[in-house]
């Protein structure tokens, strides 16, 4: 054997995932844990895939020499930097990726002991990195940049921990052509579509069904990258070029969509979606035949002035946001529709007006999430200019950083609003999910589906779902954020069994069989 293959051996690959709680079960995977385990070369052996929001990372385990690869987006930074501090202090070599890594590389080596940070997509740098580590070489620094559609590493599925899962997350497309001020996706992850080939997506997929999945998320920013509007600017410009590069990605949509029908009918997938589909009919048909059945389509605001404030005019308002939120379920694609509270342009009653639109569309699933400036977004750089040096402190720490507060500190509400209190946009938001989440309203939405088990899987999710983001998000009371968390260990089991499908060692023969 030699040298550098003796020295890759004895060392271990971490791969850890920080969530500061654990509920045993996780809905979806994440995906970046199985991808960059596809990324390690076989050199170093299995690498150890930790996920806390399944249970807490035992960093004793870790020994000198080992390398720890710790993935963060910014709501768990700060579990990743004690993390990283203590795997460090042990002797690992650190290395820190993900979105919130990409933005601040300078916060992770000062405050999570990081070694070296991997910028922008890990696919193509990370079998670098640890090479360099090996060699005790780390560089403070490595670009992971924008990896092309091509070159996306497919997940290593065979390394998922048995039965703690519900749903499997499968990647289609990076990057989305818009640019809401609230999301740093267009900025990070750029805004030319990166497509992934039919064929890749759907291996994945079939891996998953041979392991027992039947529900699979597609981890997309956004699943229509090209809308009947682009196309019609692109005719009306009279821009040839454009136009066959918007056919190209459309036609390579269906084509994804025509596979994805073949596949057996339980098989079913959700997705992230804008609103403008709504207008495409030929589109969500397609989406119907591929059972995509699901789409989250961020609405936002329900007035104009909402709108404007996130930069997002592209949405409807009133009577034709209802109507055009209907034309999803219309097709059989049910919406979890997500909405923003704390707007400079919210009143009082615009909780009230929110909580009635999501019941009158039709909405299946909603999330009302408190506007939260991400680093990265138009939102938050206009904050943090406005703040200034001013910024209000929280345990020592300025509110712009508001990732570094410890968590049972951090504010629900950052953004001063001129007419609410912070506290009373939090217990108006937490009302507004009491009332769509009632069992009575819960049962009759779970109509949508087709079976009883069906509709008690549909009852189980709603529950948790609940309890996992609004009352552990939301509550500032700790005996409700503890309650909350209980409540989600309890349900998350039944609520698997009945998302899990029979293990198919055999689906599907090879990839180009289906
Ligand atoms: C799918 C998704 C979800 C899903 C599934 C989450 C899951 N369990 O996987 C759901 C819908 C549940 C979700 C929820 C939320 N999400 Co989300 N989500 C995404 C999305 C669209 C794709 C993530 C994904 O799987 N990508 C595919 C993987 C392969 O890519 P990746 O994670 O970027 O990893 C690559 C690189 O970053 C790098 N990398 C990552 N980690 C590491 C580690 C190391 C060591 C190295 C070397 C490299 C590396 O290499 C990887 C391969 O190239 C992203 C958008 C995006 N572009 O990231 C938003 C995104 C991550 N979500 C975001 C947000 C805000 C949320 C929510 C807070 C939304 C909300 N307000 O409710 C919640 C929070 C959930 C939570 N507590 O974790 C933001 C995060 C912004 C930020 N600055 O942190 C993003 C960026 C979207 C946005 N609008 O800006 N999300
Ligand atoms: S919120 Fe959605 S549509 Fe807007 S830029 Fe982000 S990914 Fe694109």
């Amino acid at each position: 054997m030699k040298r550098d293959e003796k020295e890759a051996n004895v060392m271990t690959v971490h791969l850890v995932n920080p969530s500061h709680l654990s509920f045993g079960i996780g809905i979806i995977t994440p995906r970046w844990l199985f991808v960059l385990a596809g990324a390690t070369p076989a050199v170093y052996g299995r690498p150890q895939i930790v996920d806390e929001t399944l249970e807490p990372f035992d960093v004793d385990g870790v020994q000198p020499g080992d390398v720890v690869g710790i993935g963060i987006h910014t709501g768990n930074a700060l579990r990743g930097y004690e993390i990283g501090k203590r795997a460090s202090a042990r002797g690992a070599h650190v290395v820190f990726g993900g979105i919130h890594a990409t933005l601040y590389p300078d916060e992770a080596r000062q405050l999570g002991g990081a070694h070296a940070v991997v910028r922008g997509d890990g696919d193509i740098v990370w079998p670098l990195a640890l090479d360099h580590a090996v060699h005790g070489a780390l560089q403070p620094t490595y670009e992971g940049g924008r990896v092309d559609a091509d070159r996306f590493v497919p997940a290593r599925w065979e390394l998922l921990p048995e039965g703690r899962y519900m749903w499997g997350s499968v990647q289609t497309v990076r990057g989305c052509p818009k640019h809401c001020s609230f999301c740093s996706v267009w900025r990070t992850d750029g805004q030319q579509p990166r497509q992934r080939t039919v064929d890749s997506v759907i291996a994945e997929i079939i891996a998953l069904r041979r392991r027992g999945f039947r529900f699979v998320a597609l981890a997309d920013d956004n699943f229509y990258p090209v809308t009947l509007a682009d196309l019609a600017m692109a005719e009306r410009q009279r821009n040839q070029s454009r136009l066959e590069q918007l056919l190209a990605l459309r036609n390579e949509r269906f084509e994804l969509m025509a596979r994805l029908a073949e596949l057996p009918s339980d098989t079913v997938c959700f997705t992230q979606i804008t609103m403008e589909a709504a207008e495409d009919d030929e589109f969500l048909d397609a989406m119907r035949r591929a059972n995509i059945k699901g789409v989250l389509v961020g609405v936002e605001a329900v007035t104009p002035e909402g709108l404007k404030d996130v930069y997002k005019s592209f949405n409807d308002v009133g009577e034709a946001l209802v109507q055009r939120l209907r034309r999803f379920s219309d097709h059989g694609v049910h919406v979890l529709g997500s909405f923003i509270f704390g707007l400079p342009s919210d009143r009082p009653a615009t909780f009230e007006a929110t909580a009635d639109v999501a019941e009158r569309a039709g909405l299946a699933f909603a999330q009302f999430v408190m506007l939260t400036p991400f680093p990265g977004t138009v939102d938050f750089a206009a904050w943090e200019k406005r703040m200034g040096a001013d910024a209000a402190r929280v345990a020592g720490i300025p509110i712009t950083r508001h990732w570094l507060i410890p968590q049972a500190q951090r504010p629900k509400v950052y953004v001063p609003h001129p007419v609410m209190t912070p506290d009373e946009i939090r217990a108006r938001t937490q009302a507004v999910w009491d009332r769509f989440y009632t069992l009575r309203r819960i049962w009759a939405r779970s109509r949508c589906t087709p079976t009883l088990r069906a509709r008690l899987a549909f009852v189980l999710l709603s529950k948790l779902y609940r309890q996992m983001y609004a009352n552990t998000g939301i509550a500032t009371d700790s005996a409700r954020v503890s309650r909350a968390n209980r409540w989600a260990r309890l349900i998350a089991r039944p609520c698997r069994r009945l998302f899990a499908g029979r293990p198919q060692p055999a689906f599907g023969g090879t990839a180009s069989d289906v």
